[in-house]
């Protein structure tokens, strides 16, 4: 099922979500459904508080050397930690939930997470290059953090100007 996609300004994409204790098949019906509206909006990366659900839970699928995504390249992680970090990169993000707009944020260049699967057994993961971009922009949606939020003063005055001139384009158009 597709669910809704909760958009900036919403107050819910503030929200620190809460850690996963049952690994039940509600769990696994939410992140099924996460998936589906992940690849149905062309994302590659989803939180489950961008559906409304304010769970430690969250899905990445980055394309492969073809560009390819798919299922076998689907990774869920609940509970992430971050437990090592290092460099500096940069890249220019973008997000479901503040659609339109893409940044150069800076990140940590490579990570090791410690997670758990939709079963609850323990996994660990070392990333690099999009895929630590990527989950490091997903652990901060269950911190309720934007990849906006690490924006410049002058930079996020810019794009709140920006982001309302789009908003108000769009209920124009849809009127
Ligand atoms: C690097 C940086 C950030 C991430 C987080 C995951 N981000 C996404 O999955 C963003 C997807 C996205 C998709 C859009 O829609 C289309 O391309 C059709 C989009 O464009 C519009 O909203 C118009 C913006 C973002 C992972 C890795
Ligand atoms: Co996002």
């Amino acid at each position: 099922m597709k669910l809704t996609i909760v958009e900036y300004p919403d107050k819910r994409l503030k929200e620190k979500s809460k850690s996963v204790v049952k690994f039940d098949q509600e769990l696994h019906r939410l992140l099924d459904a996460m998936y589906e509206t992940m690849v149905g909006s062309n994302g590659i990366g989803l939180a489950a508080i961008q559906v409304g659900h304010a769970k430690r839970a969250l899905i990445l699928n980055i394309p492969d050397e073809d560009d390819e995504q798919s299922i076998d390249t689907l990774i869920e992680m609940i509970n992430p930690v971050i437990t090592q970090t290092s460099g500096v990169t940069t890249y220019q993000e973008g997000c479901l939930s503040v659609p339109s707009f893409y940044e150069d944020i800076d990140r940590y260049e490579s990570i090791t997470v410690n997670y758990q699967d939709r079963d609850g057994n323990t996994k660990r993961i070392e990333a690099y290059g999009l895929l630590s971009i990527a989950i490091q922009h997903e652990i901060d949606h269950l911190e309720g953090v934007l990849f906006i939020d690490k924006l410049s003063y002058s930079r996020r005055k810019k794009f709140e100007k920006e982001y309302k001139r789009v908003q108000k384009e769009k209920k124009l158009s849809k009127s």
